[in-house]
């Protein structure tokens, strides 16, 4: 069976942001479980979820966060599991402050960070599948389909008059 993907964002506030994400793990097909969980207002459910992950199924971990956004830094230091970041784009700082507190993690304790913006999510169920795709046939094949329909897709198109 394949293995799910977890994603948990710190507020209900990012799950617009977050429909991208959402969208293409339904369009691979993907089962994945969404959680609401803050690294500054629940730490210690979060703890909870993260290491418990892998024993619940879970084989890849993607975390949003927007601001001083330590979720997915909070999530990797308690998982063996690869965890992705997504920076949430915000209204102060336009999500630089949410890229620089999710991507600049301390030697040892990775954590895969995509892009701020309409791309990142998207990008993260992408990268997800890829981590999946590794030791499950299936999944990979989706990615493969995926990338022949996209290039065709560009290619049909690519003459400009
Ligand atoms: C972060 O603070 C959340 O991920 C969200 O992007 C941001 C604002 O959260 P709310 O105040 O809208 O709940 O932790």
């Amino acid at each position: 069976m394949s293995k799910k993907v977890l994603i948990v964002m710190g507020s209900r506030s990012d799950l617009p942001a977050m429909e991208g994400c959402m969208k293409q793990l339904d369009e691979f097909g993907m089962e994945y479980q969404v959680r609401v969980l803050s690294a500054h207002r629940t730490p210690e459910a979060v703890l909870k979820v993260s290491s418990e992950a892998k024993e619940n199924g879970f084989g890849v971990i993607i975390a949003a966060a927007g601001g001083a956004a330590h979720l997915a830094g909070v999530i990797a230091s308690s998982t063996p599991l690869p965890v992705i970041g997504i920076p949430i784009q915000t209204s102060a700082l336009g999500g630089m402050d949410s890229l620089l507190s999710t991507v600049q993690m301390p030697s040892g304790v990775p954590v895969a960070t995509v892009a701020i913006g309409k791309a990142g999510p998207k990008n993260a169920a992408i990268l997800a599948c890829q981590m999946i795709g590794i030791g499950d046939a299936a999944v990979q094949q989706k990615i493969i389909d995926f990338k022949k329909a996209q290039a065709e897709k560009v290619l049909a198109d690519s003459v400009v008059e």
